[in-house]
């Protein structure tokens, strides 16, 4: 199967297994796992923030930054169509007590003019605004980047207003790999940070946040509050040093390999693809003008051995990853061509 449904679905190669292997071990409850600890110290140094937290997932790092920033009641921005807004379950309000204002983007990044209008004036009927979250890239917009001007005006502005800046950078790398802007300097603008290890970089679990000293002492307590807590996950910890030492460079061939997918069946009839939107690692194409809709494309493309998800009734997508070579696009490009031929 070449698995283009998500940069999740990759396994650990032989020499990250071997990595996992030889990990020195203790209870990260109490802070003495040594390769949790090296991770955690090695990312502080990327990212240039004070303290790290190893936690399970990018949702579980979204959401205890968001419960750290927050008081049940007050109101976070994020974009419409970002991952915290829509696919992680509500747990905004689940766990934190808060409500989301979304913003309309556009390609996923939004303006500070647009800041501006939806943050609340002091009044007694509103919430406050507290938080205000970025997704860079931005998965439901096809990998997009938040340019980093927009990004530094937003920031700076939230400073005069005491609101908190969130990063959900669960693929920054990809950002940082495609802009050429290094993780820190995109960090620098935020108070808190996550980006996951289990997408571009290949492993299988594991995601952490970053920010202040102080913050991360209070997101240790979410992560504990929520289950989060691990013993010996120096397992995961070994594997995540893996990845950032081998496969945050090579992310560029991910990109490449996306584009080559875009423009190849951008020229099939009936397939709409916004080539400007292809910036990383994923593909997201119409197939409205096709008459068919995107769960039967879905289930032609794997009868044919492809893997792609439907994202919404004629959008579908497709993600490379290090699980994907170039002969896997090319085979995949020519089952799209199959199958529109015969319609
Ligand atoms: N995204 C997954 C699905 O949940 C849609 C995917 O296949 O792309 N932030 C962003 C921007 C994400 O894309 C995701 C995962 C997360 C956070 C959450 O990460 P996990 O799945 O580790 O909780």
């Amino acid at each position: 199967m070449i698995d283009l449904r998500s940069d999740t679905v990759t396994k650990p190669s032989p020499e990250m297994r071997e990595a996992m292997r030889q990990a020195e071990l203790g209870d990260d409850v109490l802070g003495e796992d040594p390769t949790i600890n090296r991770l955690q110290e090695m990312i502080a140094k990327l990212t240039g923030e004070e303290a790290t937290l190893f936690v399970t997932s990018g949702t579980m790092g979204n959401q205890v930054c968001i419960n750290a920033h927050t008081q049940p009641g007050n109101e976070i921005i994020a974009e419409r169509y970002s991952h915290i807004f829509n696919y992680e379950c509500g747990s905004p309000a689940l766990l934190s007590g808060v409500q989301v204002m979304p913003v309309n983007g556009a390609n996923g990044s939004f303006t500070l003019e647009q800041v501006r209008e939806l943050i609340r004036p002091v009044n007694v009927h509103h919430p406050q605004t507290r938080l205000i979250c970025i997704e860079n890239t931005h998965n439901r917009a096809g990998g997009t980047i938040f340019p980093l001007d927009k990004i530094k005006k937003i920031s700076g502005f939230a400073k005069t207003q005491d609101i908190r800046m969130h990063l959900d950078g669960a693929r920054l790398w990809n950002a940082s790999a495609a802009a050429g802007i290094s993780i820190q300097e995109y960090c620098s603008h935020f108070d808190s940070v996550s980006l996951c290890f289990s997408k571009g970089l290949g492993a299988p679990v594991g995601s952490i946040v970053a920010g202040s000293a102080r913050f991360i002492e209070r997101a240790r307590y979410y992560r504990k509050a929520y289950g989060g807590g691990m013993r010996q996950a120096g397992l995961l910890a070994a594997a995540a040093i893996y990845a950032v030492n081998h496969n945050f460079n090579r992310l560029k061939d991910d990109h490449r390999r996306a584009k080559y997918f875009a423009e190849s069946i951008s020229t099939i009839p009936g397939i709409a693809v916004d080539l400007t939107t292809v910036q990383t690692n994923i593909v997201i194409f119409d197939v409205a003008g096709s008459g068919l809709d995107g769960p039967e494309i879905v289930r032609r493309l794997h009868q044919k051995g492809v893997g792609v998800s439907s994202f919404a009734p004629t959008k579908i997508r497709a993600v490379t990853h290090l699980d994907i070579s170039d002969q896997d696009i090319q085979q995949a490009v020519s089952a799209m061509h199959e199958i529109f031929k015969i319609n």
